[in-house]
């Protein structure tokens, strides 16, 4: 079902909203600047399509944006989510691959909701997400402690959250949602307590980073991608802070005891192995923070990028 896999939409979005920490609408420039664009270019051999632009929605700043349900920031992030939707949903509708590149994470809800519906269009298919992230993201409003909305993308995206207003995420729409069973997570090892009970009452597969020590890497994505089943089209949203601070330290929220640089690239090994990738999302590289470690985790980024579109399979 991938007739051009090789075409490529690149969406780089410098936006950071969704959570009260500057710097990581830097993300984005970081790794292209690092030749990330290029090497996908000459190395990979895809056909690029990116109109050479990190985008900052500034004209989407409204006057005023009180906090609503608890949410921060709520109008905002709903408005630069719907516009995301709309660009990667435009590459997508076209048959291409798309890469966004953040941006903190409450920008998912735009890259998934917009994948959701093209490929619902184009090939009558319902999408199957892997998000490799520390946290779950999959807060409602008012399980959330910290009221940030990268903290709720999950829950928006699979309608354990709506609201009715248009301006706040009300223009997500059914045909943008994904199943709770088409959901896989890697590398948790920071829940809070209103997620952990969501997971466990919707019966979400979700392999922790007790599951990769208990069972290898290796047989944790046999799993995942046998959850999924071969052929379903694959979203991969790639949180960096999944990654140990050791190796990714330039990030909001890090938090210890995380993935190995190579497993990590090894999830997306997986994930292109399997032929079925439609879309990825690379979020979170905060370059402000933790400068000394800033150009590991730029690093860090752009090596699961490339691993995710196939770079290091033979
Ligand atoms: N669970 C916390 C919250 O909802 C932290 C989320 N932070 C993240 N998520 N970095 O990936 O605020
Ligand atoms: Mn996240
Ligand atoms: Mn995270
Ligand atoms: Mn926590």
């Amino acid at each position: 079902f991938l007739p051009g896999r090789h075409d490529l939409g690149v969406v780089a979005v410098g936006f950071s909203g969704g959570q009260p920490k500057g710097g990581v609408e830097a993300g984005p420039v970081a790794m292209i600047e690092s030749g990330l664009i290029t090497q996908l270019e000459e190395d990979l051999d895809f056909n690029v399509t990116y109109d050479g632009e990190v985008h900052s929605y500034s004209d989407l700043v409204p006057a005023d944006d009180p906090d609503y349900r608890g949410m921060k920031k709520p109008k905002l992030v709903s408005a630069v989510t719907r516009q995301v939707s709309e660009q990667v949903y435009r590459h997508a509708k076209e048959g291409k691959l798309v890469l966004t590149l953040g941006g903190d994470h409450s920008i998912a809800m735009g890259t998934i909701s917009g994948t959701a519906k093209a490929i619902r269009e184009r090939l009558g298919r319902e999408i199957a997400v892997i998000w490799v992230d520390a946290h779950a993201d999959i807060n409602t409003p008012e399980t959330s402690d910290s009221g940030n909305i990268h903290g709720m993308p999950v829950a928006f995206l699979t309608g354990l959250a709506t609201d009715k207003r248009e301006d706040v995420f009300g223009w997500m729409k059914e045909d943008h949602r994904l199943s709770t069973k088409k959901l896989v997570y890697i590398g948790l090892r920071d829940i809070d307590k209103g997620e952990k009970k969501i997971l466990r009452e919707h019966g979400i597969k979700a392999f922790s980073m007790h599951d990769i020590d208990r069972h290898g890497i290796g047989k944790v994505m046999d799993m995942a991608l046998g959850w999924i089943g071969s052929d379903t089209p694959i979203h991969l949203s790639f949180d960096v802070d999944a990654i140990d601070p050791m190796w990714a330290p330039s990030t909001g929220t890090p938090v210890r005891g995380g993935l190995t640089l190579r497993e990590g690239d090894f999830i997306c090994e997986c994930v292109a192995e399997t032929g079925s990738l439609i879309a990825l999302d690379l979020v979170e590289v905060n370059p402000s923070l933790d400068a000394q470690g800033a150009n590991d985790t730029v690093r860090a980024g752009c090596s699961i990028v490339r691993c995710a579109l196939g770079d290091t399979l033979l």
